[in-house]
């Protein structure tokens, strides 16, 4: 049997206004291409399939259609929610979806862990059993985990211990005469971010990540959603981020993406290569001088990806215009950012239209505390959608 293996599309993203969702539905076509050359027998999505809580009408179009295109082709998938995916809104299609062979898993049913567990039968006629786990943030959890029947476990130990607790129970839906896999949106400890000047690994101490020791060696293959730089973080068993289907944020300008095919037969290891994808534009960030500015403006129209570009700005100069300057030369250029040569950010009084609240956010954390680090991006965009979802007053 052989699985795709793909997550966070983040459909509906923009990026400083900029609609990334046309891109997105080219890149999931191209999975979908793939598929067919590739003799693909099921798709595993690991979460994140939307931006955010309250995706648009494209975002969704693209998502929906992708799934379509797959039961024309005749070939099942398993989804899950990640941080970013409305679980609520999510489980609305989740019935539907399962109607074309698209399998969601939004939220664990607290009477009935074991639902969570998706027999699937492949395209080739063999058997998957997918334990697919969402993002479960750790006020989800604990409510969960107090609705849930009893015997898993001791509720007052930490984040790691339920998860693992909830692990433990999905593996017992596994099946020997089948193929097994477990499916998550999570960090795992030791996995790498996107970002050439942040190669920081996760603290151990982090509430949110899951040691690699968690995982049952039943699983053949662990799939996993919410890194976006594709990566394989442990080998017993196998636990893979295949990283998001295009650079969705400047930190990962530069990034190689890819979806992941594994070749998998019951109680036999997994075969797991890497397939690159080529339909999102490519990022860059790039730094200018103020002085002779100009010609470095036009060396960089060579490029046709988006562009971010940094000034750096003597004190004191005059910099009034200068975004629509650079702008006029550079039209693919969604974000102009002015920095002072002893390092200090200039931002201007920009206009806010078109920014997303995440956006807003990152711009208001920059201009106080410098770069924003993924963990709190993390947090503030689960907090959204908490508010968004109404949980939050
Ligand atoms: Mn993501």
């Amino acid at each position: 049997m052989r699985l795709l293996h793909t997550a966070d599309f983040h459909a509906g993203k923009t990026l400083r206004g900029f609609d990334r969702t046309p891109e997105i539905r080219k890149a999931l076509l191209e999975m979908v291409d793939l598929c067919l050359s590739e003799k693909v027998d099921a798709v595993l999505v690991a979460g994140d399939l939307f931006d955010n809580a309250n995706p648009t009408a494209d975002a969704e179009n693209a998502l929906f259609e992708f799934f379509l295109t797959l039961k024309e082709k005749g070939i099942p998938s398993v989804s899950i929610a990640g941080n970013h995916d409305s679980a609520r809104r999510l489980t609305s299609v989740s019935g539907l979806l399962g109607w074309v062979g698209a399998q969601l898993v939004s939220e664990l049913n607290p009477k009935n862990l074991l639902e969570a567990v998706k027999t699937v039968i492949a395209r080739d006629g063999s058997l998957l059993k997918v334990a697919a786990l969402p993002f479960l943030s750790e006020r989800r959890l604990i409510k969960t985990a107090q609705l849930a029947e009893g015997g898993l476990g001791d509720w007052r130990l930490e984040y790691q211990f339920k998860l693992q607790a909830f692990i433990n129970r999905l593996a017992t839906g596994f099946d020997p005469s089948g193929v097994n896999v477990l499916m998550m949106h999570t960090t795992l400890e030791g996995a790498v971010n996107s970002g050439s000047e942040s190669h920081f690994k996760f603290d151990i101490d982090n509430s949110y990540t899951v040691s690699s020791a968690m995982l049952p060696t039943t699983a053949q293959y662990v799939a996993l959603g919410h890194i976006h730089k594709s990566q394989q973080v442990a080998q017993y068993p196998p636990a893979v981020y295949s990283g998001s289907p295009l650079q969705l944020d400047f930190g990962e300008a530069g990034d190689r993406k890819s979806v992941r095919l594994i070749d998998l037969e019951p109680g036999r290891p997994a075969q797991i290569h890497t397939l690159p994808l080529s339909s999102g534009k490519m990022l860059r960030s790039a730094r200018v001088l103020l002085d002779d500015l100009d010609p470095q403006l036009e060396a960089l129209r060579d490029f046709s990806g988006l562009l971010k570009v940094v000034v750096r700005v003597p004190p004191g100069s005059a910099v009034a215009g200068l975004k629509d300057r650079v702008m006029s030369i550079l039209p693919n250029a969604l974000s102009v950012e002015l920095e002072r040569l002893d390092g200090a950010l200039l931002l201007e009084a920009a206009s806010r239209q078109n920014l997303t609240p995440l956006e807003l956010f990152s711009r208001y954390y920059t201009e106080r505390r410098g770069e924003l680090p993924d963990l709190v991006r993390d947090a503030f965009s689960e907090a959204l959608v908490a508010v968004e979802e109404g949980e939050l007053v």
